[in-house]
């Protein structure tokens, strides 16, 4: 599929309908007819992560016969992905990497990528479609906008807009209040709405900030959305590095065409989805989704130990001068305070989940091993004050309250404190940014004392916001703080290894 162009330079075609019949047999196309698929799904957040994971699921369930549940994808800031896609059908390919092997399939499920702020009203017809029965949302941590204490933060910018622009909203809280309020005044029955972000209970904490949301709108809204609209929690889980030139390169000449955007990923793959569903679901769990009445233990372990100890990689390795989640992994100094605070997580859990947790990170570290994925720490290292609540901080206030040392979880807090702090000077300024960037920063150059430092970032993000052991988690943080400023990373972490071995 190469064509020569007028200056004599080799053009690929795109990846696209038409491009699909001239693929190698070895690459994996969809089996169905595109064009008879009904949309059933909006999906906010239309990433890397979505298009590797749920996107793949419902694949599985179109080229098994199912028609109802095409997907269209949105974009709530930036137009890259529709831009990537448009001219591809919305086709692209998925890479399953691993070893020096990698296997190929092409994904047909997204049928549009839609821009919210380009075009909101066309977002809003197609979630106020009685067709679309399921929102999902991989929207990320931040774009809650919970506050310290967890609720909605209504002073937010966005927020503030959204209530006085119910027609033009930014926010995922905007779309779903004004799509499920058309919904109620043409009578049709409400999507439910499906959280897929890495946040604990996911489910109801979306349907918190939502009600909170619609309250601020309508007595008669915040109601309906309470009787009638369900937010089943979920699990999600697979490793998505960044799509990098060199990947778009390979998977080029590999394909004979051009695939702008195709997305990268470890063969591993786990969906735990709550059985709650007002309007009907794809049969997901013939394709190996897993589907439970309570969500709260395998999401516990995942988020504990899955995701906390790739913050604490991202941190401690980033500071170690490590690039990439394999490298720092195998490094024997952080492997061994991986092992340990696994172990520490690990007896938070619930007895029947903690049972399971030898075995879970036994396969974590093959999975962390992984050197096909080239996963940047940098990437981990992004909206830390959104992330460690419930991969780190949860753990640590467990450990304190049955009276049990957790120096390893708040080892990782500090490291992300020292981290923020080097931005600029020891690491690159635009390594990793959060959403509490400026506070933070003001606050790391008054450059007061540890514990002043990290009582003053406890304040700032609401961590163990309401714990009676918050102050005995800040002094244990300050501790840490004070050996990574004084002695650097690898005596502070041989400090620690020393006084628990
Ligand atoms: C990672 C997650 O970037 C991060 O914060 O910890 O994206 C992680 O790779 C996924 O949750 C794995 O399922």
């Amino acid at each position: 599929m190469t064509t020569k162009s007028p200056v004599g330079r080799s053009m690929h075609q795109r990846l696209c309908e038409k491009t699909l019949s001239s693929l190698p047999a070895f690459v994996a196309v969809p089996t169905y007819q595109r064009d008879a698929i009904r949309n059933g799904i909006v999906h906010l957040g239309v990433g890397a992560f979505h298009r590797c994971h749920q996107a793949a699921y419902v694949d599985d369930c179109l080229n098994a016969g199912a028609r109802d549940w095409g997907i269209i994808g949105a974009s709530l800031r930036r137009s890259d992905t529709r831009d990537a896609l448009e001219s591809q059908d919305g086709l692209y390919t998925l890479a399953v990497r691993e070893g020096g092997g990698e296997a190929l399939r092409v994904i047909g499920s997204l049928t549009s990528v839609l821009v919210a702020p380009e075009n909101p009203g066309a977002l809003l017809g197609a979630l106020s479609d009685p067709a679309t029965r399921i929102v999902t949302l991989t929207v990320t941590e931040k774009a809650y906008l919970r506050g310290p204490d967890g609720r909605l933060d209504a002073e937010d910018p966005d927020i503030v807009h959204d209530l006085a622009h119910p027609d033009t909203p930014k926010t995922v809280h905007g779309f779903i209040a004004a799509a499920l309020e058309r919904r109620r005044t043409n009578g049709s029955r409400p999507f439910t709405v499906l959280c897929c972000d890495n946040l604990p209970a996911n489910g109801a904490t979306v349907r918190n900030v939502m009600l909170d949301f619609a309250s601020l709108r309508s007595a008669a809204l915040a109601e309906h959305i309470a009787r009638d609209v369900a937010f089943p929690s979920s699990m999600v889980d697979r490793i998505v590095p960044a799509t990098r030139p060199e990947d778009r390169r390979r998977i080029r000449e590999t394909l004979g065409v051009d695939d702008a955007w195709p997305v990268m990923t470890e063969p591993f793959s786990q969906w735990v989805v709550e059985e709650n569903f007002s309007t009907g679901r794809p049969d997901w769990e013939q394709f190996g989704v897993t589907m439970v009445n309570d969500v709260t233990p395998f999401e516990e372990m995942k988020l504990r130990l899955l995701n906390g100890s790739h913050s604490a990689l991202a941190y401690l390795g980033l500071l170690s001068g490590h690039v990439t989640v394999d490298q720092a992994f195998a490094a024997p100094r952080l492997r061994r305070f991986i092992d340990r605070l696994w172990a520490e997580a690990a007896a938070t859990l619930p007895a029947d989940v903690s049972r399971m947790s030898e075995d879970y990170t036994r396969q974590l570290s093959q999975r962390f091993a992984n050197d096909a994925l080239a996963h940047q720490l940098k990437q981990i290292a992004m909206d830390g004050s959104q992330k460690l609540p419930q991969r780190i901080i949860g753990t640590a206030i467990a450990r304190l309250k049955v009276g049990l040392d957790a120096d390893h979880p708040a080892m990782v807090v500090a490291a992300w404190i020292v981290a923020c702090g080097a931005r600029g000077t020891a690491l690159p300024l635009q390594h990793f940014s959060d959403p509490l960037d400026v506070p933070i920063q003001t606050l790391l150059a008054r450059r007061l004392s540890p514990e002043q430092t990290v009582s003053g970032i406890f304040d700032l993000t609401g961590f163990a916001h309401g714990e009676a052991l918050r102050n005995k988690l800040i002094q244990l943080v300050a501790t840490h703080v004070t050996r990574l400023w004084e002695n650097g990373v690898v005596q502070a972490l041989d400090h620690l290894q020393g006084a628990s071995s």
